[in-house]
């Protein structure tokens, strides 16, 4: 076994329409566990240090104006091979080519706005799980 952990983030626009517990529910129903779950109101500061590898991207303001837009529930699951386990039932990043099935297939919409609104993200990679886990749960 390879047990993980990965951040999980249900977005504003996940939040907004009512499908945190649709998500939480994908992640129990999968078998994986919640670690943390807390809704945080996230800070430019803190999205700079999230999306640190996008800070040059042209979509970059876009998505720090959209990921300010509201309130955010972070989780840490848990379970083995949890990381790339979750990117799968996430999806694809845009939302009109994501499998149906997949989180962002079934229920992301690509045309509400300048940013891509699919919902949740997920770490991609042990490394950055450590690290955005570390960023938001200091306390973890
Ligand atoms: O890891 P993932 O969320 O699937 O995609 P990233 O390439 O890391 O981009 C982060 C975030 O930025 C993505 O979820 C939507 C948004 N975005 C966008 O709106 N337009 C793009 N061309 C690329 C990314
Ligand atoms: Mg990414």
């Amino acid at each position: 076994l390879t047990v993980e952990r990965t951040l999980v983030l249900v977005k504003p626009d996940g939040v907004r329409r009512g499908l945190s517990g649709e998500v939480l529910r994908r992640i129990e129903a999968k078998g994986y566990t919640l670690a943390a779950v807390e809704l945080v109101q996230a800070t430019p500061e803190l999205l700079e240090r999230h999306y640190a590898e996008h800070v040059d991207k042209p979509f970059f303001r876009a998505l720090v104006d959209f990921m300010l837009s509201g309130p955010t529930l972070a989780v840490v699951a848990e379970g083995n091979r949890v990381i790339e386990g979750f990117r799968s039932l996430a999806g694809a990043t845009d939302p009109t080519t994501a499998a149906p099935g997949t989180i962002r297939g079934d229920l992301g919409r690509a045309w509400d706005g300048p940013v891509m609104q699919n919902i949740v993200h997920g770490s991609d990679s042990p490394e950055s799980a450590s690290r955005e886990i570390g960023l938001w749960f200091p306390a973890l």
